[in-house]
């Protein structure tokens, strides 16, 4: 008997074949507790923690099952009597505990800690409701709760609880553990997640996202980043990061002491890399740990911080680079204020003939990242770009001082979950072509020699075709649109921001819808598909939005264009919908305005899975294009430095760009009678006004050659031969951004921790 049918027959007296689908999660659940669950932790003696306010991990039972080698069995069995894995892993709620890339990295970074055999748990909160599940309903996003934690669950209830003292009262927190195993491993690490026993589901009205915010004792963990638009939400915010942080120092002493710390050689025993500035509290709350609770001098505590502490920036929009009013921070928790005026008193006497350095502002603002900076021993970008600009534009005074501590990790993906899983067949293609090796190497440049191989060429776009089958049959069963399989699949998904600029998507389909309207017919007919939410208080997104779903449907009801052009906004778009829409696409779409997308993952997922890149030189993108090279990517569009150097100068004008003929029939189509047939003529007034009196993120500046070209692009893909050739130069080249490599560099040049093997690509 099969581990899966024994487990069937013990809990529920009952063979697989006659168990539901929800059935078998239970047992698969069990299954891998029973497997997993008894794998001991990772015991060396020294610990990364990553603290993170975001693990976007999606859903763990294939990804699980793979890790701990029991899928092709589990596969059989279910197979056997006509049921499969992707079924019952439909019973599996997705946790949506991070907003995008932030979160979806630090996700992939604990499977590659597994994987890698290092010692590494994540830190963060157990919120009830994830990111909200979006909803298109009359073309506009609306936003309801998503709760995903249910009878069922990965989530292991632990004894350990501490105490947060704010000003008014003192919170108790539980942490629960989610098991985090790595692939082809015989120890775990884990996602530990603080929670409050009082939180309650109940206080939310049903399908609305707002709640009582004042309501800390019960709220505190109840939502992902609340709104932050009104005071309220923003003391949320702070409550839960200083929740976070002081859960997370005190876990982080205690550990160290049982492995033996005495607290001064912390460093020898624990690295804290913090993911971006949402766990920045933490320098403050261990030097109040470590003088008032383990007796050192608030000197000695600095070091000891100064030696523990990693800072990760993944962003220069300065709208993320938070800032707390001190204000704030003294009314929530007085004690961290008082060592953040000390921290500022600190480097102020450290460099007193620069003004540009200090910690808290002349207007009493405290600037996070100036703090994980000064008091962190190393500063790292997510792409050689953005640790440029970093140094050279955003953090030039810190880097001036302090150039030894700034370094890049260029981010990476998980290969377990973006190819072995999400793409079965094409993995096994690997497998057939290369050996088994690559599975842990990740290293795919041996496939080079097939790029002129026809054989391969069309076993590549056989499975391509078979995943475009198997995103239609998902996209009409959860939401009732039908895509042609037979088309090229061009996708855009994140989430929706004026710097990603869908937007300038947006203007491409009108030019295309008009082009096609006069005649122009495409050789292959195209699919554009969108996914990604919009911030709820981010008008302008939603308007972009709202822009795209009206098109949509304008061009669905054209039977002059619906049967060689369509565009869809994919509802809902989350991390089991991109495991669909990745290997299914011909082209992604990674156009950021230079400088701005930090790095991008998504880009790399693409590449991985048979995708060709239409980009800008930003991000990561640039490190494809260099490992590509030019002749197998698409990219357009100014460089960073222009950008950077228009910003400076104030030197951009959307009148410039929207008064050429190419351009302005474009904009005006916002405001057609045919799009405020259905519309919102609030919204595309307020887009279009935007677009041509402000266009903040430059959606004009490089439109014309964008739709020069997607053109040309598209033109080549009626060249099947020299399609494939691309395609397999792209996914050969893909190694690179493996995370398990991105980990590897951590761990080299910041981490320093015993590992069971790396993987060096530099
Ligand atoms: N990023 O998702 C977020 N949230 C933030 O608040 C700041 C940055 C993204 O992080 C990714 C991982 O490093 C990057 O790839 C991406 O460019 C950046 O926008």
């Amino acid at each position: 008997m099969g581990q899966l049918e024994d487990i069937m027959q013990r809990e529920f007296d009952q063979s697989i074949k006659e168990s539901s689908d929800q059935e078998l999660y239970k047992g698969l659940l069990d299954l891998i507790q029973e497997v997993g669950g008894n794998l001991p932790t990772n015991d060396a003696k020294k610990k990364v923690y990553y603290v993170s306010a975001e693990f976007l991990i999606g859903k763990l039972l294939s990804n699980n099952l793979l890790n701990l080698g029991l899928y092709d069995e589990v596969e059989k069995e279910l197979n056997a009597v006509g049921k499969s894995i992707a079924d019952v892993e439909q019973a599996e709620l997705e946790p949506s505990l991070g907003n995008g890339g932030l979160g979806r990295l630090a996700a992939c970074f604990l499977d590659s800690m597994a994987s890698l055999g290092i010692n590494g748990d994540g830190v963060g909160l157990n919120y009830h409701f994830g990111l909200f599940k979006q909803l298109i309903s009359d073309y506009q996003q609306a936003a309801v709760p998503d709760e995903w934690l249910t009878q069922e669950t990965w989530l292991n209830k632990s004894s350990i609880q501490f105490e947060v003292p704010f000003r008014d009262f003192t919170l108790t927190s539980t942490l629960y553990d989610i098991d985090v195993y790595g692939y082809d491993q015989n120890k775990k690490n884990r996602l530990r997640l603080f929670d409050l026993d009082s939180v309650s589901a109940d206080i939310i009205e049903p399908n609305s996202i707002f709640f009582d915010k004042t309501n800390i004792k019960e709220n505190l963990t109840l939502f992902l980043y609340p709104d932050d638009s009104d005071h309220q939400g923003l003391l949320l915010r702070i409550y839960q990061q200083y929740f976070m942080v002081s859960n997370a120092a005190q876990l982080i002493l205690q550990e160290a002491k049982e492995r033996g710390s005495n607290l001064r050689d912390l460093a020898d025993y624990a690295v804290i890399q913090i993911n971006d500035t949402h766990p920045a509290f933490i320098i403050p709350e261990l030097i109040r740990l470590l003088t008032t609770q383990h007796g050192l001098t608030f000197e000695e505590a600095v070091e000891v911080v100064k030696s523990t502490v990693a800072f990760t920036n993944h962003t220069i929009l300065a709208e993320a680079l938070e800032k707390w009013p001190m204000a704030d921070i003294d009314m929530l928790m007085p004690e961290i204020a008082g060592i953040i005026r000390q921290l500022d008193q600190h480097v102020r006497a450290e460099f007193p003939d620069s003004p540009e350095i200090f910690i808290i502002d002349q207007n009493d603002v405290a600037h996070m990242a100036s703090m994980a900076i000064h008091f962190g021993f190393s500063t790292n970008g997510v792409a050689a770009l953005h640790t440029q600009i970093l140094k050279t534009s955003e953090l030039s005074h810190f880097y001036k001082h302090y150039p030894e501590r700034f370094n890049n990790k260029t981010n990476g993906i998980t290969f377990r979950r973006w190819i072995m899983n999400c793409n079965p067949e094409l993995a096994e293609l690997f497998d057939e072509l290369l050996g088994e090796g690559w599975r842990k190497d990740h290293d795919l440049r041996g496939l080079l020699k097939y790029e002129d191989d026809k054989e391969i060429h069309a076993r590549l776009a056989e499975l391509k075709q078979h995943n475009k089958v198997t995103l239609k049959k998902r996209l009409e069963k959860d939401q009732g649109t039908v895509i042609n399989e037979n088309s090229i699949i061009d996708i855009q998904i994140k989430r929706f921001h004026e710097y990603k600029r869908q937007q300038m998507l947006m203007l491409y389909i009108v030019h295309k819808y008009f082009d096609i309207k006069k005649g122009n017919i495409p050789a292959t007919p195209i699919t554009i598909l969108f996914g990604g939410k919009a911030a709820p208080a981010y008008t302008i997104a939603q308007d972009i939005m709202h822009t795209i779903s009206l098109l949509s449907k304008l061009i669905e009801e054209d039977p002059d264009v619906s049967p060689h052009f369509q565009v869809v906004m994919v509802e809902n778009y989350n991390v089991s919908k991109a495991e669909v829409l990745i290997p299914a696409a011909d082209i992604s779409e990674q156009i950021s305005l230079a400088s701005k997308e930090a790095s991008g993952t998504g880009n790399m997922k693409f590449m991985l899975n048979g995708a060709l890149t239409i980009c800008t030189f930003d991000g990561a993108n640039v490190e494809i294009a260099e490992r590509v090279g030019g002749d197998n990517i698409y990219t357009f569009g100014r460089s960073s430095q222009d950008i950077v150097e228009l910003y400076n100068t104030n030197g951009y004008r959307p009148q410039d760009y929207y008064s050429r003929p190419r351009i302005k029939p474009l904009v005006d189509f916002i405001v057609s009678d045919e799009m405020k047939k259905h519309g919102n003529h609030e919204r595309l007034h307020h887009l279009h006004n935007d677009i041509l009196s402000k266009d903040y993120f430059m959606a004009l500046i490089d439109l014309e050659e964008f739709i020069d070209v997607k053109e040309y692009m598209y033109e080549q893909y009626e060249d099947q031969d020299k399609w494939m050739k691309q395609v397999v130069n792209n996914i050969a080249h893909a190694g690179f951004f493996s995370s398990d490599r991105t980990i590897s560099d951590y761990n080299e040049d910041i981490w320093h921790l015993e590992s069971d093997h790396s993987i060096n690509m530099r």
